[in-house]
């Protein structure tokens, strides 16, 4: 503990039992980490890591030994697919019982191994104090990610005098030294100085590393538009002239035509759909601090097709993984963005691109995020079941999130659960913020929203957190209600309940011909009723909570969470009828996109 406490750690999400117990019991006897007792250890992981994500600093949870360790696994393999910080502390049964099949065993080490970025097994108590040291380095820099340290019961009851070592030497691990060199980052230049079309497509890599100032000062020096992968969001303004928000399945229609073109759908003389472009894409795509995610590129060989590619990422093994490209570059991408900005200055970039930004504004203008009240929410079940036909006081879930960002002035931090939710939650709220919008992008956990944004809470008692939710996400860790409530922790949740699983909902209506398996989450004997009942569920912990489900409540109801400074549901009533658009399907490409038109 006091390791940790040298570390900067001041809170940690621990679930103790048998082999953990001497760790918790050094933590009574320390002043300086505040523990939180989550009520699942996979709550305990996700708040480490919304902690981790809202601070930048690694986030610290604690398990003991079989079900505790693995009920963590989920968390550690959704910090290793985000690169996210974070330190996983298990208790393990005594050495000599390992491989024996003890009671509550399990191979924690090896059960992790393909989803760590280190682990440790300790074997000798006086390694700790280095141990944990470099598990810190190592989950903080380069490319961050989840450190295991598996430590025995018989080491932990060890008595040691401590030596506290005072800095990291690790062979062969060395991320500060990679740095694009300027002869690299002149070519760049002159590619964008030839080139037409150019496009940033930036990632987490530019919020891990700090850039989003470098960044900034990069794309008006070069009047270059930006666009963000997911875990990109904040990392360039979404209110800028040159922001075109989120690219891939479920981005933006602009920024998919300004990588890969405008395609117009016709139908064949035969009468089979297709789509012809009338548009270029980028003929120039810098990829700063991402990794080609299929959910970005669709099918990846169309993938800005005929463009000439420039990557740079700090973890090489990302180089040519899942899209061969023209310009491969290892290094940091701070570095390499303060570099550019550096010698953007002494050589003044021949143009703008205005023919281009002129493009790419009539897109915008175009095909805008919108949403409508449509056919099949006036004639929904819901419509009849819950509304009485009050067409105008439906809730629409895109509009829910509209009015949370105009209540919030757009500076809540916002985590989500995984779902269709999670996709309006980053459409309709907008981010100018790295580290605002917290979310399960690559592993896609449902049930981290809530307890993310307990995580980042803790870190920010001073700001406005709000998980934005859908009902079978919020179900998988309700339990942390009472985390929330037993240690005060204000963070709210706005659950959008359309009674289902909606995104898969959602595929099966586009691809399964509506057929339902499974994804209905209410009560089949009683579709009128409202299951389950999160408000009835919430004051059993002692929660506030509230259910709307007329427009006419919407806005006061909204103001009562957002006022509270106490833990906070608030159960948003919607039509489970609504789609997530813009769709490109998954193998799919910009040519398929579906989108209002
Ligand atoms: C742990 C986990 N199980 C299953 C899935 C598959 N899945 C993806 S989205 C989704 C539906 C989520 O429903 P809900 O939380 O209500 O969100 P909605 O789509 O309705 O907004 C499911 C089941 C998942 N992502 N995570
Ligand atoms: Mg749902």
């Amino acid at each position: 503990m006091e390791a940790l406490e040298r570390e900067g750690v001041d809170t940690i999400f621990a679930y103790p039992g048998g082999a953990s117990l001497e760790l918790h019991q050094a933590l009574t006897r320390s002043s300086k980490i505040r523990v939180i007792l989550p009520r699942h250890e996979q709550g305990g992981v996700f708040a480490a890591e919304g902690y981790a994500r809202a601070t930048g600093r690694a986030g610290v949870c604690m398990a003991t030994s079989g079900p505790g360790a693995t009920n963590l696994v989920t968390g550690i393999a959704d910090a290793y697919l985000d690169s996210v910080p974070i330190v996983a502390i298990t208790g393990q049964v005594p050495q000599a019982m390992i491989g024996k099949g003890a009671f509550q065993e399990t191979d924690f080490f090896g059960l992790t191994v393909p989803i760590v970025k280190h682990s440790y097994l300790v074997t000798d108590v006086n390694d700790i104090p280095a141990i944990v040291k470099e598990a810190f380095h190592i989950a903080q820099t380069g490319r961050p990610g989840p450190v295991v340290i598996d430590i025995p019961k018989n080491v932990q009851q060890q008595r040691a005098r401590p030596v506290f070592p005072s800095g990291v030497e690790l062979r062969g691990y060395n991320p500060a030294s990679l740095r694009v060199a300027d002869a690299d980052l002149e070519r760049v230049l002159d590619l964008i100085e030839r080139s037409e079309r150019p496009v940033l497509y930036v990632g987490g890599g530019i919020i891990t590393s700090n850039a989003s100032e470098e960044l900034r000062t990069f794309a008006e020096a070069s009047g270059i538009p930006v666009t963000t992968t997911i875990m990109g969001i904040g990392a360039f303004p979404e209110d800028h002239p040159l922001s075109l928000r989120w690219l891939g399945m479920h981005g933006t229609v602009y920024a998919n035509w300004a990588v890969s073109g405008e395609y117009r759908r016709q139908t064949l003389p035969d009468g089979t759909p297709s789509a012809v472009k009338v548009a270029q894409g980028a003929d120039l795509l810098l990829a700063f601090g991402v990794r080609f995610d299929d959910r970005v590129t669709g099918k990846v060989e169309k993938f800005c097709e005929g463009g000439t590619i420039v990557h740079i990422d700090i973890d090489a093994s990302e180089l040519n993984k899942n899209k061969p490209v023209q310009v491969a570059l290892v290094g940091d991408i701070h570095h390499a963005l303060k570099r550019l900005n550096a010698l953007v200055k002494r050589r003044s970039l021949r143009q703008l691109f205005d023919a281009w930004n002129r493009q790419v504004s009539e897109w915008k203008e175009r095909v805008p995020l919108r949403y409508r009240l449509t056919d099949e929410v006036r004639t929904s079940q819901h419509m009849r079941d819950h509304l009485e036909g009050l067409a105008k006081e439906v809730i629409l879930p895109q509009m829910a999130v509209e009015l949370l960002y105009e209540l919030t002035a757009g500076e809540a931090i916002i985590t989500t659960g995984v779902g269709q939710h999670q996709m309006w939650a980053g459409q309709y709220y907008r981010y100018r913020e790295p580290r605002q919008f917290l979310t399960s992008a690559g592993l896609g956990s449902m049930g981290y929203g809530f307890p993310a944004a307990l995580g980042a809470k803790v870190a920010f008692p001073e700001r406005q957190v709000v998980d934005i939710d859908g009902d079978g996400s919020f179900l998988m860790n309700i339990q942390e209600l009472a985390t929330a409530h037993i240690e005060k922790i204000a963070a709210k949740a706005m659950v959008l309940n359309n009674q289902h699983l909606g995104m898969v909902m959602q595929w099966e209506d586009r691809f399964y011909d509506g057929n339902r398996g499974n994804t209905y989450l209410g009560d089949p004997l009683n579709m009128k009723q409202i299951y389950p009942d999160f408000v009835a569920i919430a004051r059993s912990f002692n929660v506030r909570a509230e259910r709307v489900m007329f427009r006419r409540d919407l806005r006061a109801a909204m103001q009562r969470m957002l006022d509270a400074d106490e833990p906070y549901v608030l159960d948003v009533v919607v039509p489970y009828t609504e789609h997530v658009l813009p769709f490109i399907p998954a193998g799919k490409t910009v040519a398929e996109m579906i989108y209002e038109e």
